[in-house]
C-alpha cells in the first residue's frame, strides 16, 4: 500500500534533476546527496537508459533521503515507480499517457508534472488538472534527446503574465542566464547538467542560490 502524501505545491527555488550520463562519472546517490545537502528543495528522478529494477532500488533510496532533506521526490515519466516509492509525484510529457489518464491511475494526492512548449499545451494541462507545468525549453539544450527547439523567453512571458498554475522554467538554464529568467517571473527553475556536470556540486550550487535570491 502506498502512504498517503500530503499534496504539497511547488516550491521557489532549484528543482535539479538527475542523470547519470552527465554526472561526470558519480552515481546519482552520490550527487543527490551532494544536491539535498545544499538546500535544494525538488528533486526530479529522470533516468532513460535505466533497467526498472535498478531505478526502483535508487528510487528508494532517493525517496528516505529527500524525505530526510525535506525535499520532494518527484519521478519522471514512471508513474508506476513513483507510486512504488511513495514519491510526493509524477513528471509527464506530451507523449506520455495523457493527463486525465494518469490522474485517475494515480489518484487525486501525487503531484502531477507536464512538460509545455506552447500556449495551447499549457492550457490544456490547466484544464486537465496539471498541479504544475514546466515550461520550455527555454534555451538550447544538449542534454534531452528529442527536444524540440527553444520556446525563447517569449512563452515563459506567457505563462507567467496569463496562468495562476505553478511553474518550472527549464531548457538551457545555467548561472550566466538565470539572472534573465528570474527577471521574467520564474521563481523555480529546473537545471539539469549545470549542476550534475559540474565538478563542485556544492560551489555550483551556493553560487545559482546567491542569484536566486538577489
Ligand atoms: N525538458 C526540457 S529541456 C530538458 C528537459 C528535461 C533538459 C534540460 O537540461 P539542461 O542541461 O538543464 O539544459
Ligand atoms: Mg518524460
Amino acid at each position: 500500500m502506498n502512504k498517503a502524501v500530503t499534496k504539497r505545491t511547488l516550491p521557489a527555488g532549484i528543482y535539479a534533476l538527475t542523470s547519470e550520463p552527465h554526472s561526470l562519472g558519480r552515481s546519482n546517490l552520490e550527487v543527490a546527496g551532494e544536491i539535498l545537502a545544499a538546500g535544494v528543495p525538488i528533486l526530479q528522478y529522470r533516468e532513460k537508459n535505466k533497467k526498472v529494477r535498478v531505478m526502483y532500488e535508487e528510487c528508494l533510496v532517493l525517496r528516505a533521503m529527500t524525505h530526510q532533506a525535506g525535499a520532494l521526490f518527484i519521478i519522471n515519466d514512471h508513474l508506476d515507480l513513483a507510486l512504488a516509492v511513495s514519491a510526493d509525484g509524477v513528471h509527464i510529457g506530451q507523449d506520455d499517457l495523457p493527463l486525465s489518464k494518469v490522474r485517475e491511475l494515480v489518484g487525486p494526492n501525487l503531484l502531477i508534472g507536464v512538460s509545455t512548449h506552447s500556449p495551447a499545451q499549457a492550457q490544456a494541462a490547466v484544464k486537465d488538472g496539471a498541479d504544475y507545468i514546466g515550461v520550455g525549453p527555454i534555451f538550447a539544450t544538449q542534454t534531452k534527446v528529442d527536444v524540440c527547439d527553444p520556446v525563447g523567453l517569449d512563452y515563459l512571458d506567457y505563462v507567467v503574465k496569463n496562468l495562476e498554475i505553478p511553474f518550472v522554467a527549464i531548457g538551457g538554464i545555467k548561472e550566466h542566464n538565470l539572472a534573465a529568467i528570474v527577471k521574467a517571473g520564474a521563481r523555480t527553475i529546473a537545471l539539469v547538467s549545470e549542476i550534475v556536470g559540474n565538478p563542485d556540486i556544492p560551489d555550483k550550487i551556493k553560487s545559482l542560490q546567491r542569484i536566486l535570491r538577489a
